[in-house]
């Protein structure tokens, strides 16, 4: 760790580039001092250390739970702020319908008064990370400056961190400048508080053709571990625009046949929708000998078409910043092994003894807890214990079913791609796309109830089209035709599905056992890529009949499957009005392909 008053970088950064514009930014924010971090463990030790120190983290009980963290941010400083998320393209078209937008002009003028001093009293950290493996030609190198120690070890954890991407950067190489601070700058002697960040203003900025981003008031997550969302997705999103590839919200996992055979498959779905539980698969004992799902990654997937047809997928992160409560060593014992040490927690509840629990970790409760506010927390007392977008930070090296290829340059070829919203009723459990424009129509209509990791209302159905409702950095439409022509570029483009884990019975229960048994229909989905698996054709496109899933070990009769994947006419009726909703929001921006598929699907279900 290199600490000096003004930013003299140490000798190994040679990029001028960077050093002008930390200098530029620590004139504008006026931090402290200024540290360029070099992504050691002796940098990572310190800043803990001092976070302890300072409050900020408290170290769990190294018995319990080894190597391992806890933060508990302010109450208003919980999830992801969509409604002050701003793409601020040089015009309103640029941004489409769909984003916040801001000219950006007015845009930096509001930066510039919000950042001016803004680091006062703090430390700016410069943290240099790569989305991608190191050096590999679907990488990105980013920069973060940041007044916020949990984000430098936070992005340690999630992503290729530290002095090596300096030398990838070389003299001339590219980077997306990306500034963070928390907005809640200190005059001298005043006190800090446990989790600073700023109650009235916040704001996540990306200038997509200057390829820039700006984060003020947060230190939660997706805004303010700023390679993740802004950089991986909605910057990644524009630059594979205009590059020809996919910057995608997927898991990608690898499935392996008991004849040792290996199908990639991603899957799309929203936020806090069960990612990371299928992308660490355990598929059930009976009848599964000899079945096994390895893990690439399970939020975001950079996918390019390769010279052999197809499509390759790296994920671009090196951890997991995922959703806490419900996850179990039933629902997901590979991410419980992976979180047993070396993680950091984030609004999770701490037992007696130092360690976490959230809800649905175990049946029972401890009879008591520090919840994640800091307060007394009893069984019955009325009030959830974790929040329910608490977080686990883990690195992917930590899990036990990571894919031995995940750190691949050249990632792995895709041979599916699913997509799933959380619906309690209208969509099938699983239905293929009768084609690439079908598969892309689907997964634009897409629609998903909201959940807690996104500050706001829950439970309401909304249109998430390729759960990248939040995260395309451009006009919705032209990522629609964006999508379609990608299809026209690779000779075997993978097959389309569309996934619903959620439908629920008349007693508003979940009926499909989900979780481990999710690999009844991956399995379905990875015969039909070998050209096995059979189908029955609907008005939706081709589903399994019950006879065509694996039913062994599992007590499900016809009649469940017919609740979790019929189709119920007047429903559909209803979900193609919403669909019309959709394309009347994107007006003139929407694919003619699309409005066709439209026609089509309307006159198959006849309505
Ligand atoms: O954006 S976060 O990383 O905070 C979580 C999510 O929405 O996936
Ligand atoms: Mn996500």
């Amino acid at each position: 760790m290199n600490a000096v008053l003004k930013s003299a970088a140490p000798s190994y950064v040679r990029n001028t580039k960077l050093v002008d514009w930390v200098n530029q930014m620590a004139a504008l924010t006026k931090p402290d001092r200024v540290v360029w971090c070099d992504g050691s463990q002796e940098e990572n030790d310190r800043l803990l250390a001092e976070m302890c120190a300072s409050g900020m983290l408290k170290k769990l009980n190294p018995a319990k739970r080894p190597n391992s963290y806890l933060a508990l941010s302010d109450p208003n400083d919980v999830a992801r702020v969509e409604e002050r998320t701003f793409v601020c393209s040089e015009t309103r078209e640029a941004a489409g319908p769909m984003n916040n937008w801001v000219a950006p002009a007015e845009m930096r003028a509001t930066m510039n008064r919000l950042f001016d001093g803004a680091m006062r009293g703090r430390t700016m950290y410069v943290v240099p990370f790569s989305m991608g493996p190191l050096g590999s030609h679907i990488a990105q190198i980013g920069v973060e400056l940041t007044d916020s120690p949990y984000v430098v070890v936070s992005m340690r954890i999630m992503t290729r961190m530290g002095r090596a991407v300096y030398d990838v950067l070389g003299e001339e190489g590219y980077f997306v400048p990306c500034v963070h601070s928390v907005g809640l700058p200190l005059t001298p002697g005043q006190a800090d508080v446990r989790w600073p960040c700023n109650n009235d203003e916040k704001w996540i900025v990306h200038f997509p053709e200057t390829r820039e981003i700006w984060s003020f008031g947060s230190g939660y997550g997706g805004n303010a571990l700023l390679g993740k969302k802004c950089l991986a997705l909605r910057i990644a999103s524009v630059m594979a625009r205009d590059e020809g590839w996919l910057a995608e919200h997927m898991l990608i996992l690898g499935v392996t046949d008991p004849q040792g055979r290996k199908t990639y498959v991603t899957g799309a779905f929203p936020s806090a929708c069960g990612k990371t539980n299928f992308a660490m698969l355990v598929p059930p004992r009976q009848g599964f000998e000899g079945w096994k799902v390895t893990t690439i990654g399970e939020d975001i997937a950079w996918i390019k078409p390769h010279a052999d047809g197809k499509f390759y997928a790296i994920n671009p992160e090196a951890g997991y910043f995922g959703v806490a409560p419900g996850t179990n060593y039933h629902t997901n014992p590979n991410c419980m092994t992976a979180v047993e040490r070396d993680t950091i927690f984030t609004n999770v509840a701490e037992t007696p003894d130092g360690d976490v629990w959230w809800e649905g970790m175990t049946d029972t409760p401890p009879s008591k807890l520090i919840d994640w506010q800091g307060k007394e927390w009893t069984p019955g007392c009325g009030r959830p214990a974790a929040h329910a977008n608490s977080r686990f930070t883990v690195p992917a090296t930590r899990c036990p079913s990571l894919d031995p290829q995940w750190d691949d340059p050249n990632g792995v070829p895709i041979s599916a791609f699913l997509f799933g919203g959380r619906r309690s009723d209208t969509t099938p459990l699983v239905t293929e796309a009768l084609d690439w424009d079908d598969g892309v129509y689907k997964a634009a209509t897409m629609g998903s109830e909201t959940t807690a990791a996104i500050a706001g209302k829950q439970g309401v159905v909304r249109r998430d089209p390729m759960a990248m409702i939040a995260f395309v950095g451009y006009n919705m439409g032209d990522y629609f035709r964006h999508w379609l022509k990608m299809g026209r570029t690779v000779s075997q483009p993978p097959r389309i599905f569309q996934v619903n884990w959620f439908r629920k019975n008349a007693q508003g229960k979940f009926v499909w056992p989900g979780f481990g048994d999710n690999m009844r229909v991956l399995r379905w989905v990875v015969e039909r890529c070998a050209g096995t698996g059979r189908a029955r054709s609907t008005a939706l496109g081709f589903t399994p009949g019950y006879e065509d899933l694996h039913w062994e070990g599992l007590d499900f009769d016809a009649g469940q499957f017919e609740t979790v994947s019929g189709i119920d006419h007047a429903k559909w009726q209803a979900e193609l009005g919403m669909h019309d909703e959709l394309f009347k929001k994107l007006e003139g921006f929407v694919p003619s392909e699309l409005l066709d598929r439209r026609k089509g699907l309307a006159e198959r279900l006849g309505t």
